[in-house]
């Protein structure tokens, strides 16, 4: 995307770059050797090298383009401004080629996705209608019937974004074309559906971004038989955020649903020793409870109807509320100095009523729960010793079990809907649906950041070379030669992330293993290992924290938790008094550890095995068609009709929008029908279009009379480079004005 300054002159409609704004449009005023003088659009007067001007194209029409490839000049200002325009008029989809973007309205369009929207978009091209995720839907469709191949929907952007919204309206556009209206009782589709509220109400929680947030990544694949009906689904969950279950702060929330048990009906609470969400340490760390414009008691009945619907019996309900209660009251307990040791004790009276309530609802022995939280068993070669934990220990290992609980429960729950919705092994063709964590870089960024942002670069890769290879086939298609400028990849931050061995990950887990090693000495082994890595820089004056320079911007860690977080450990104490639960619900979860595997599995890692899972995941999508949704929030207030430009570009940017955009800069950015190109530069070469002509053959005359050349002409369209169509306007315009001032002289000589 680079400055065009040689075509712009006196005049000349320019976009420069604006602190606040990003870009404002306005017009030359004066040059003077490489810089100019511009007016700009909101009455200033602002000078700028003219190699960082974009030339402006006053010929869009009103309300934008449809699709980015249709500007004629494809540059961020020109991007930028024609998603404000869009969706200043409540249009929120648009295309950049094969990508959808998707600026979240923050106000509800039902209309755009009834019934008879559905039907509009059931059969068409993508191109028929207007820009829409049903488009995506019926593209993703059509070609798994046609081609027979498994097609895959990649959403992703911010939080807050729309993501979720754009993944289940997805699937309800999929479950309207392939589902099974005509037979009886609960569908495929219908419990695909279901199992949305229920993991939300089980994974998502209000945060400061989003009041609905999804705090795991989900990828949901849905099978479909030879006639193209829904036959089969699999959904797959990806890190569950865990430190929520006992750690929130204002304005955040925990999870949906302890605030919905807490207000189910009187006869359930009694059951559950439920009550005010307010007397729950785990909830009670922030003074938010209630969500604006949701009713937790109705909610709560939903969220059991939509369980019945994905086939949770009504026993197990009964176990997942008691774990659920379970954990709350588990929150309670408190430690404190018991008087002769350091060892910890129960408080006071109320932390033994908790223990005891706790034990009830988990069904598990009082004492060895009490035992667990108070104790742990070191085992050395010579004997097994009991060793007392301090109050803060103890306090820890409460939350670790509070954790492991809710995180086992989340898996239990992932893993029967995918029974009971059933796998159709048959299935040859599926569409898999991804709705993950976008780029994030906080104030503070942990591991949970690193993992996620890893996931980020990931699909960026994957996301480079589909756009890179979409280009090639479209210049293959249109018979053209085309020799790429060099198209750098984000290989080498990947590298420095999970290469086996040296990578970040790899180092982690190393550090994990060596007793010794602390959050400094990994810090410490990060700067030797990668002192001269292009992507890495340790931040100066930090001791612990690392920089990664990703392709989205660069994002500081702070290494402190990363090796506790990295170690995927239950405590054998925990897990033993959990295995002897007399409720089967619970002791399920707990499954016992065979003598090998609880040697083997001595030590396990979150980040090796989060690695794993996403090689799996792309080992999937890279047999899959992949098609792109980026979805966009305008602003961070959350309102309707406020688009913010820094905002927004800074997500174009991390959504590789803006990547796909120089990728295509790199080749041919503009593609232009024959047609298309003679309607606006005719006026070139009035000659060639006069009589009967040919359509290809006029376009390549006006380009040599304009002395063009490295452009070409494909089979239906004109390709040419940045800049090329920026040059032939400017001789446009001055044609345009020179015939504008012979006409003035005309008019005042007579
Ligand atoms: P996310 O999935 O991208 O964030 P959501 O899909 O939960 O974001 O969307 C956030 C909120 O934006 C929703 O609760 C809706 O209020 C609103 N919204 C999104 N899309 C639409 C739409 N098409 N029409 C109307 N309202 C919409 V996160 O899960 O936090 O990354 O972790
Ligand atoms: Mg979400």
């Amino acid at each position: 995307m680079q400055g065009i300054s040689e075509n712009i002159v006196v005049g000349s409609h320019v976009w420069v770059g604006d602190p606040e704004l990003v870009w404002i449009d306005g017009q030359v005023l004066s040059i003077n050797g490489e810089e100019a003088e511009i007016q700009t659009s909101n009455e200033k007067k602002v000078v700028s090298h003219l190699s960082k001007l974009h030339p402006k194209d006053v010929d869009v029409p009103t309300g934008g383009v449809d699709d980015m490839t249709k500007l004629a000049y494809l540059h961020e200002p020109g991007v930028l401004h024609n998603l404000e325009t869009r969706y200043m008029m409540n249009e929120i989809y648009t295309y950049t080629g094969n990508i959808l973007i998707a600026i979240n309205p923050f106000q509800n369009l039902s209309h755009l996705y009834d019934t008879d929207m559905m039907q509009r978009y059931k059969g068409t091209r993508i191109a028929d209608l207007s820009p829409h995720v049903f488009a995506i839907g019926e593209a993703a469709y059509r070609e798994m019937i046609t081609e027979e191949k498994s097609n895959s929907i990649l959403v992703s952007g911010e939080s807050g974004a729309g993501k979720t919204e754009t993944t289940k309206m997805l699937m309800q556009y999929l479950a309207y074309l392939g589902g099974n209206a005509a037979s009886e009782g609960r569908t495929v589709e219908q419990q695909v559906l279901e199992s949305n509220p229920v993991l939300e109400a089980f994974g998502n929680a209000k945060t400061v971004r989003n009041d609905n947030s999804s705090r795991f990544g989900k990828f949901v694949e849905i099978q479909f038989d030879k006639r193209g009906r829904i036959s089969g689904a699999a959904i797959r969950t990806y890190l569950l955020e865990k430190s929520r279950v006992c750690q929130v702060s204002d304005p955040e929330r925990n999870y949906h649903f302890f605030y919905l048990l807490c207000a189910s009906p009187p006869e359930e609470k009694e059951k559950y020793k439920l009550g005010d969400p307010r007397s729950f340490h785990y909830l009670n760390q922030s003074s938010c409870y209630d969500l604006v414009g949701v009713n937790a008691a109705q909610e709560y009945l939903n969220t059991k109807r939509a369980m019945d619907i994905v086939g949770i019996s009504q026993e197990e309900q009964d176990a997942i509320f008691r774990v659920v209660a379970g954990i709350l009251h588990l929150g309670n307990i408190k430690f404190a100095k018991s008087e002769d040791t350091d060892s910890s004790v129960l408080e006071d009276e109320e932390s033994k009523f908790h223990l005891q309530i706790t034990a009830d609802l988990l069904m598990c022995d009082p004492i060895a729960l009490e035992g667990a939280l108070l104790e742990r068993v070191m085992v050395t070669p010579e004997e097994i010793i009991k060793r007392s934990l301090d109050p803060l220990g103890s306090a820890v290992s409460r939350d670790g079990l509070a954790k492991t609980l809710y995180a086992r429960l989340f898996d239990w729950l992932v893993h029967k809907i995918n029974n009971s919705i059933g796998q159709d092994v048959n299935s040859k063709c599926l569409i898999g649906i991804l709705d993950i964590y976008g780029f994030e870089s906080f104030q503070t960024n942990s591991f949970e950041q690193f993992c996620i942002n890893f996931t980020n670069e990931k699909l960026q890769q994957h996301f480079n070379q589909h756009v890179f290879k979409m280009e090639q086939e479209e210049y293959t298609k249109e018979g053209i030669e085309w020799s790429y400028l060099e198209f750098v990849d984000n290989q080498d931050v990947l590298d420095l992330i999970e290469k086996k061995p040296g990578g970040i990950i790899a180092l982690l887990d190393e550090a994990c293993m060596f007793p010794k090693s602390t959050h400094e000495t990994f810090a410490q082994k990060l700067y030797q290992t990668f002192k001269d890595h292009k992507r890495f820089m340790k931040p100066k004056l930090a001791r612990s924290d690392f920089t990664v320079v990703h392709y989205a911007g660069e994002v500081q860690y702070q290494s402190e938790q990363f090796l506790d977080k990295n170690k995927d450990y239950v405590v054998p104490e925990h897990q033993e008094m959990l295995s002897a639960s007399r409720c089967s619900f619970v002791s399920g979860l707990f499954p016992p550890l065979s003598e090998e595997t609880a040697k083997s599995a001595k030590f396990s890692s979150i980040g090796s095995r989060f690695k794993l899972q996403l090689q799996q995941l792309m080992d999937t999508l890279n047999l899959t068609e992949p098609h792109y949704i980026r979805c966009v929030k305008p602003n961070s207030l959350l309102k309707p009709c406020l688009f913010e430009n820094s905002n927004v570009i800074q997500q174009l940017r991390s959504g590789g929008v803006l990547e796909a955009v120089r990728i295509k800069c790199a080749g041919f950015p503009t593609h232009w029908t024959f047609h298309d190109f003679l309607t606006r530069l005719r006026v070139l070469a009035p000659e060639v279009t006069r009589g009967n002509f040919d359509e290809k053959d006029s376009c390549k005359k006006i380009l040599e009379k304009m002395g063009m050349t490295s452009y070409q002409i494909g089979e239906t369209k004109i390709f040419l480079r940045a800049g090329q169509m920026a040059e032939l306007d400017a001789r446009r315009a001055l044609l345009l004005s020179n015939s504008a001032t012979v006409i003035q002289k005309h008019v005042k000589t007579h």
